[in-house]
């Protein structure tokens, strides 16, 4: 027995749909469809199924600076997948990302349509298409992909770590949120001695893994992700953090990308769909 919290882990785990907390109506210890549900597609090459959450940010940024780019084939219908209603585990949804995860694409400006799932891959295959915002030269382009993979692998400990246990749980329990506020002070550092020497995180150059730290580690820097946490993690005194999040909050795409499949907040500075241009227009950023 655990003498702090009296918990004895049974021998094999059962699932008790009550304990998931603030995500207990979707939590599931199991994949697959639990409806049967089409995905709507739309007039435009790139369909994309997602949600304005940082994972879903990061690939509406790449639209966004894509189409700012003049790349028409870019050009892309964002469809609101509302995970705290289970959206992502209708048929036609896990069809495109068995993970039941947004955010999902489907490519269908080729004779077969490609399906893409993990923002990562998303990223990634669009600068591949498109032939922007990776490198093409070495070291840089494996750099940035240093990037992006370092991104994937360390966000969950941000989120699904710090964030779940200091924002979301049903309780204030101090191990937890002791380590992961070290983990994620330890990631802000290992960014903040890098941008002390680049400009972007590869150098001069704006990549996707810029596209992917922002939403993450940017947005918090801001001081708009999981109530105080900004606070308290001193976000402030991560300087080149600051330099670097400001410049890329900046730009008008990613203000546009960040207004993307939201629905919940100011309608004047969201869109819960996206199918034109023009669906910005009269919206401003908050
Ligand atoms: N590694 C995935 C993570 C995607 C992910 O965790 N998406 C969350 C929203 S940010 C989600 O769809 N959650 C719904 C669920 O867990 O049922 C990616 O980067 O695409």
């Amino acid at each position: 027995m655990d003498e702090t919290s009296g918990y004895v882990p049974p021998k094999v785990w059962t699932w008790e749909k009550e304990n998931g907390g603030h995500f207990a109506s979707i939590n599931r210890p199991i994949a697959g469809p639990t409806h049967d549900k089409d995905l709507p597609v739309g007039k435009h090459p790139l369909q994309l199924y997602s949600k304005g959450t940082p994972n879903g940010v990061k690939v509406t940024i790449m639209l966004e600076e894509l189409l700012a780019k003049g790349i028409e084939g870019a050009e892309y219908d964002a469809w609101m997948i509302e995970i705290g209603d289970g959206d992502q585990f209708g048929s036609g949804f896990v069809d495109v990302n068995p993970n039941s995860k947004i955010p999902a694409m489907v490519d269908r400006s080729g004779s077969e349509p490609v399906r893409v799932f993990e923002s990562g891959s998303i990223l990634f295959y669009l600068a591949e298409k498109f032939g922007e915002f990776l490198p093409t030269a070495q070291p840089a382009r494996t750099e940035c992909m240093n990037w992006l993979f370092w991104q994937m692998g360390s966000a969950p400990y941000l989120g699904g770590g710090f964030g779940h246990f200091y924002n979301y749980a049903p309780e204030k329990w101090e191990y937890p949120i002791n380590r992961f506020s070290m983990e994620v002070k330890r990631q802000l550092d290992v960014l903040d001695r890098h941008l002390a020497d680049n400009k972007f995180m590869v150098g001069d150059d704006y990549t996707i893994a810029d596209m992917a730290i922002f939403p993450w580690y940017g947005v918090l820097c801001l001081g708009q992700q999981y109530g105080d946490a900004g606070t308290f993690l001193d976000v402030k005194s991560y300087k080149n953090m600051q330099r670097w999040t400001a410049e890329i909050a900046a730009r008008e795409p990613v203000k546009r990308g960040r207004m993307v499949n939201r629905s919940k907040g100011d309608p004047n500075s969201e869109l819960a769909e996206r199918h034109d241009a023009s669906d910005f227009d009269g919206k401003t950023p908050v």
